[in-house]
């Protein structure tokens, strides 16, 4: 193992330093483990660590297939000199002949072992796994030269794979730091970088400044290559955040419904007919003619019943003492039933402090409003940076945010984006809207929040099922392209 990381060190398969990655962000790590295929000696070293590991771990198999593209040559090594047959994932099938996904030989039931190069989420494997099971091959296991230890075992037990790894980042730092190689204070900077910036893939690195990306698209991309599943097990997402990711790849909706109506009835009736296709029902309480906290009490029990989340508009604004009655007290009592709520920044912390004093004991979230959809809005440049700022200094309570695209590229953020209906428009009174898969694909949000692209169609649930259905497509099409 020794010889090994400090030949992945000098080939320069793990580097330290600072680098700024093709996400923007700047990180004192990058791994680029394509480069091994330029040393052949290396190249069997690692093959047969991966073979041994497997056999060690006592994995049976009757194939071997790599992830494309870095792990095909080490599947190649490991069959040609194992004699074990492999089989080739095609990245994507061919247009002409059989339109095969899989070449070699399959026999359906056999085992077949995945081969990885470094495993994050587990998103490429599970991708290849999804696709050699779909010919009738059974995949329970997956060997992997490093384990970034950031989720993706977890998420790959969750689809009964076993994943074994020849050495996990922080055994690669060890060792290094051992070697002399690596100084202390190296290796917990980039402990720490791993550990707040959990799906950031630090193989992409471009020349230039981060600041000059981040000024050419407010969208942080590196969201994109985990699921949504995947977020929710970071160690970093808030318990309310990763309730709404579950509930999203359960229900395989990323629909926010604005139940903007007046009166109690209606609002109880949409939510229990369109409960069923949404992630989050969002209310704004002081529209109703005729509020009485009974309402609410319903309104709790068809949440429960169709698994979505309440998330009371209220847009708090005030200092800090204020925003907490008005949080926790009044006639609405907000705390007591709504599982969010959002703030806007231009108070300063002190508004996140106040609500925190209500909300954190009942065990709820916030998000801040750093983007908004109307025209002309000034939620815009470094107040925005300025909200993802005062987001990450009270992870505790803040989940995430209203914006128009993904602005943190934090992957344990959530990014609700309202404005959206099927087309591109803006309304008489200046509100903006854009596509489903403008948002979650392009712009890389996570929750489109729709009212009235749903509330003025003629048959409000089929119009809540057409949303949904685009809002997932566009979040499957995200995922599918970042692999790529
Ligand atoms: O910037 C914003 C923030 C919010 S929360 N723009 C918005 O439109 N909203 C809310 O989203 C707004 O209060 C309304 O409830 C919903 C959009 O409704 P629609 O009918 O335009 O889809």
């Amino acid at each position: 193992m020794e010889s090994l990381v400090s030949a992945l060190h000098a080939v320069q398969a793990v580097k330290f330093g600072s680098f700024v990655l093709k996400s923007g962000i700047s990180s004192p790590v990058y791994f680029d483990l394509r480069v091994i295929v330029s040393h052949p000696a290396l190249m069997n070293q690692v093959s047969d660590l991966l073979w041994k590991t497997a056999n060690n771990a006592g994995v049976k198999c009757s194939s071997v297939c790599g992830v494309p593209y870095t792990a095909l040559p080490l599947a190649t090594i490991i069959c040609s000199s194992n004699g074990i047959p492999m089989l080739i994932r095609r990245k994507e099938a061919k247009d002409h002949g059989t339109k095969r996904m899989v070449e070699g030989t399959i026999i359906p039931g056999e085992a077949c072992l995945i081969i990885e190069d470094v495993v994050t989420s587990g998103s490429s494997v599970l991708e290849t796994a999804q696709v050699l099971r779909k010919e009738g091959l059974k995949v329970t296991d997956a060997v992997v030269l490093l384990d970034r230890e950031q989720g993706g075992r977890a998420r790959l037990e969750e689809d009964g794979i076993c994943l074994h790894s020849v050495c996990s980042l922080s055994r690669l730092l060890e060792i290094l730091h051992d070697q002399g190689k690596l100084d202390f204070d190296m290796v917990e900077n980039v402990k720490k970088f791993i550990r707040t910036n959990a799906s950031v893939p630090v193989n992409e690195m471009i020349n230039g400044s981060a600041e000059r990306l981040h000024n050419q698209c407010n969208v942080k991309m590196h969201c994109k290559e985990i699921s949504y599943c995947a977020r929710a097990q970071l160690p970093a997402t808030h318990p309310i955040a990763a309730e709404i990711f579950k509930i999203m790849e359960k229900k395989q909706t990323n629909l926010c419904l604005a139940a903007d109506v007046t009166n109690s009835k209606e609002l109880l009736q949409l939510a229990d007919s369109l409960g069923s296709e949404i992630c989050i029902l969002k209310t704004h309480v002081d529209i109703l003619d005729d509020f009485n906290s009974d309402v609410f009490t319903e309104l709790r029990a068809i949440a429960n019943k169709h698994e979505f989340l309440i998330f009371e508009d209220r847009k708090f604004a005030d200092i800090g003492n204020t925003v907490k009655h008005q949080y926790g007290g009044g006639v609405y009592k907000i705390a007591q039933w709504s599982d969010l709520v959002n703030a806007h920044v231009v108070p300063g912390p002190g508004v996140i402090k106040g609500l925190k004093e209500v909300g954190m004991p009942l065990k709820r979230g916030c998000l801040l409003i750093a983007e908004m959809s109307s025209e002309g809005s000034l939620a815009t440049g470094d107040y925005t940076k300025a909200a993802v700022k005062l987001a990450e200094q009270h992870t505790d309570f803040v989940i995430g945010f209203i914006s128009s695209s993904n602005i943190s590229g934090r992957s344990e953020f959530v990014h609700m984006t309202p404005g959206v209906q099927m087309q591109i428009g803006v309304d008489n009174l200046g509100q903006q809207y854009l596509s489903p898969e403008e948002v979650i694909n392009k712009r890389a949000s996570d929750i489109i929040i729709v009212g009235r692209g749903i509330l003025s169609a003629k048959d409000c649930k089929e119009a809540a099922r057409i949303f949904k259905k685009a809002g997932w497509e566009a979040y499957q099409k995200r995922l599918t392209s970042a692999k790529n």
